[in-house]
């Protein structure tokens, strides 16, 4: 009696780990998929701020499955002062990034990846910082589709996509270039 009880027990154990192993397996797979009119963006996500920076990069993938074209025109969120568009380009070997001022085109049947080393959000003027595990809730603004709202999964500092993603060959971290300090804004 005593014997089978034991083996009852252990069964339920395993019932609860796989249960528990399924779940964080696949968890990546759950990432927020938002639709706003034609648009589907997915993969939205930051990285943790280290002491004291000021400013965070967003990342997001936005695929337009409608026959028109839009544009990210820009942002709004409550942790940061501004959301802006920015891209990133090597110039003379040097890396730069400048905000877009006619915002970022999303053309009909296309997918537009926004990534470390390229465009990006650029939130400015962080109210606080950015922490790992932190969903920050962000407004982005396009041209056609209007506001949508969505939030960016934080990642670690040293993070180079999306959780699930493997790593993407991007530049460094962003931290070490220069750019951000001398940015007007
Ligand atoms: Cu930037």
């Amino acid at each position: 009696m005593q014997i089978k009880r034991l083996a009852f027990a252990s069964v339920i154990v395993a019932i609860v780990c796989a249960t528990m192993l399924a779940y964080f397996l696949a968890a990546p797979a759950l990432a927020e998929e938002v639709k706003a009119g034609d648009l589907v963006i997915t993969q939205a996500w930051s990285r943790a701020t280290p002491g004291g920076a000021k400013v965070a990069g967003g990342y997001l993938t936005i695929q337009n499955k409608g026959s028109a074209a839009d544009r990210l025109i820009g942002g709004s969120a409550d942790v940061a002062d501004k959301v802006q568009v920015h891209e990133m380009a090597t110039t003379n070997g040097v890396m730069t990034m400048r905000p877009l001022d006619k915002g970022l085109s999303i053309e009909p049947g296309k997918t537009v990846k926004l990534a470390p080393g390229g465009y990006h959000l650029m939130l400015l003027d962080l109210k606080s910082p950015l922490k790992q595990g932190d969903k920050v809730p962000v407004t982005l603004e396009f041209e056609r589709a209007g506001k949508v709202k969505l939030s960016l999964d934080v990642q670690g500092v040293g993070a180079k996509g999306p959780a699930g993603a493997g790593d993407t060959g991007v530049p460094k971290d962003m931290k070490k270039m220069p750019g951000h300090s001398g940015m007007k804004m």
